[in-house]
């Protein structure tokens, strides 16, 4: 099997990333219930303890979300989701060197976290909210571009294809096509097909088997699979015990071609990772 390395490079903010290797990002969730053991400044010290952890145990980008995007999770306001957020991604800037990505649809998080050093805007939304496209291209950083049928609130009541595949690379195509309209450069774009957003297990492992063909102008892709319900559904197992379904996904995902790994398991996905690279360089 053969895996094209490009050698391009995505500019993020200030920073940049090298995509002929694969990169682990991880999952900085800033909800109430995330490190709930006080007041907002124990919190963010606990927050950044595990930032601290995800990078010494080799991610490279770390991905900050302040509202959730589980099926079913309820819509947070704006500013409490900038007040979860910008502060976070501030002091994450003064601390470490790494890029600064945000889970977000809100043009005001994404205008705020540019600010004080976010480098990427991670969007399931794919930049459709009012405002969106045009915060994206104001702060001038990177974009993930990512599919979903529905909204988080119903999306896996019934979601129905034609082709799963077809569906997502036409909807990748369009928003691609509107964010270059706007002025976004193609070199600050990456694709998500979007895992779990509005897909039965069938249509997840379809479109999982079919990845090398999500390629909408050849751009880079992010998958995102950690702990989610299509390795519950696929191996009967609760949401704690996933880790081995999850680095089997991950070694797959590398070998077709993905650049950037969304993960909470930072230290066992860098080792897969690495592992799978290692057998794909001597290919
Ligand atoms: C925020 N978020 C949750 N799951 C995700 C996934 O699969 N991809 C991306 N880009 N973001 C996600």
């Amino acid at each position: 099997m053969t895996v094209t390395r490009n050698n391009s490079r995505l500019p993020c903010g200030s920073r940049e990333l090298d995509l002929s290797r694969t990169h682990v990002m991880g999952i900085l969730n800033i909800t109430p219930d995330s490190f709930s053991d006080g007041g907002r400044y124990n919190q963010r010290d606990a927050a950044l303890r595990h930032v601290e952890q995800m990078l010494a145990a080799g991610a490279t980008l770390i991905d900050v979300g302040g509202e959730s995007t589980r099926p079913g999770a309820a819509l947070v306001s704006v500013q409490e989701e900038v007040d979860r957020v910008v502060p976070m991604v501030e002091a994450i800037n003064a601390r470490f060197d790494t890029v600064i990505s945000i889970d977000t649809s809100t043009p005001e998080v994404m205008r705020g976290a540019a600010a004080v050093g976010a480098g990427l805007i991670n969007d399931i939304r794919a930049l459709l909210r009012p405002g969106a496209l045009q915060a994206a291209v104001d702060t001038g950083l990177a974009v993930c571009l990512m599919h979903m049928q529905g909204d988080p609130q119903t999306m896996q009541q019934a979601p129905v294809y034609d082709s799963v595949l077809e569906e997502v690379n036409s909807f990748l195509e369009l928003r691609v096509q509107a964010c270059l309209d706007a002025g976004i450069e193609r070199q600050r774009l990456v694709l998500d097909p979007g895992f779990g957003f509005g897909k039965s297990l069938q249509h997840n492992l379809e479109l999982f088997a079919a990845m090398r063909r999500v390629r909408p102008l050849d751009l880079p892709l992010l998958v995102g699979v950690s702990r989610k319900s299509m390795i519950g559904q696929a191996l009967e197992r609760p949401v704690d015990q996933r880790l081995s379904g999850g680095l089997a996904l991950a070694t797959l995902a590398v070998a077709r071609g993905a650049r950037i790994i969304r993960v909470h398991d930072v230290a066992e996905t860098v080792d897969a990772v690495r592992m799978t690279e290692a057998v794909l360089a001597a290919e």
